[in-house]
C-alpha cells in the first residue's frame, strides 16, 4: 500500500498554495509539511534530499519524490483516482492548452508578479533590500501579462481559463500567483489591477468556486497583507520601521 502524500509547503508560497488548494477541493489524504522559506528551511539537509533545488513545494508519494508545482498539480490530477475530469481533462486537445497555459504562466505571469511584490514589499522580510529598479522592469512584465490573460487566456465563454466553465489546474496555479499582490499597498494593487476587469472577475468567479478551500489557503497572506497595512500607516505617521512580520514565513 502506497504511504500517505506528504506536501512540503510554504503557504506564503504562490505554488505551495495551489498544489494545498487541489488537495484540499479534492479531498485527497495528505499530510502538510511547513518548510519555512523566512527561517530557510528549505535549505536544510533532510528538505535537501526531498527536494535538491531548495524550493517549494514538494511532494513525496510512497517512495516518489517531485518538485515543481505543475507537475505536482499534473500527477496529483492523474495518479488519485475519482479526480473530476475538468481539473485536467482527459480530452489531449483541451489537455494540451493547459500545458500551453501553465507553460506560458512561467516565464510571464509568475516572472512579472512574483520580481514585482518582491522588490516593492517583501525584499526586506527575505533579508534582501528592495529594488526599485527591478520592480519597474517586473512591473512591464506583469503588465503585459495581465493583457494576455485579460485578452487571450480568458477569451471564451466560459468564466474560467481557455473558455472552460469550471475551472483546471491552471486556474489554480495563475490565481494564486495574482493573489500575491494582496500584500501591496492598496494604491499599487489597484493601479495594476482595476484596467483588468476580466481578471478581477475571474480571480472572484475562481475564489467562489473553490471555496471555503481557497480563503483557508490563503488566510496567512490575509494576516501578511494587514500587517503591512498597519505598518504603512504607522510609518505615515511617524517614518520607516524595520521590517518585523512576526518571525512567521515571509515568502
Ligand atoms: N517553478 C517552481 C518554483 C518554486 C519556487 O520558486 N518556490 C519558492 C517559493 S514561491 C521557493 O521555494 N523559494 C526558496 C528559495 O528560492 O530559496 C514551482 O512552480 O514549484
Amino acid at each position: 500500500m502506497m504511504t500517505r502524500l506528504k506536501v512540503y509547503a510554504d503557504r506564503m508560497s504562490q505554488p505551495s498554495r495551489a498544489v494545498l488548494l487541489f488537495c484540499r477541493l479534492n479531498r485527497l489524504d495528505f499530510h502538510e509539511i511547513k518548510v519555512d522559506i523566512s527561517k530557510r528551511q528549505q535549505l536544510s539537509p533532510e528538505f535537501k534530499e526531498i527536494n535538491p533545488m531548495e524550493k517549494v513545494p514538494a511532494i513525496v508519494h510512497g517512495n516518489f519524490n517531485l518538485f515543481e508545482s505543475h507537475a505536482i498539480l499534473i500527477y496529483l490530477a492523474t495518479a488519485f483516482p475519482g479526480i473530476a475530469d475538468h481539473w485536467y481533462p482527459a480530452d489531449i486537445h483541451r489537455r494540451a492548452k493547459i500545458h500551453s497555459v501553465l507553460d506560458w504562466h512561467h516565464s510571464n505571469l509568475r516572472h512579472g508578479a512574483l520580481t514585482y511584490v518582491v522588490n516593492t514589499v517583501l525584499a526586506p522580510a527575505l533579508g534582501r533590500p528592495l529594488n526599485p529598479q527591478a520592480a519597474a522592469e517586473a512591473e512591464k512584465v506583469l503588465l503585459s501579462s495581465l493583457s494576455k490573460l485579460e485578452n487571450i487566456w480568458l477569451k471564451g465563454d466560459g468564466a474560467f481559463l481557455l473558455g472552460g466553465f469550471q475551472p483546471s489546474i491552471a486556474d489554480l496555479s495563475m490565481v494564486c500567483e495574482l493573489m500575491q499582490l494582496e500584500v501591496l499597498g492598496e494604491k499599487d494593487r489597484s493601479r495594476i489591477l482595476t484596467p483588468y476587469k476580466k481578471v478581477l472577475q475571474w480571480i472572484e468567479d475562481t475564489r467562489t468556486a473553490t471555496n471555503p478551500h481557497f480563503d483557508e489557503v490563503h488566510n496567512i497572506l490575509f494576516k501578511v497583507k494587514r500587517k503591512f497595512q498597519e505598518q504603512r500607516l504607522r510609518e505615515a505617521n511617524s517614518g520607516p520601521e524595520p521590517n518585523n512580520m512576526g518571525g512567521s514565513s515571509k515568502m
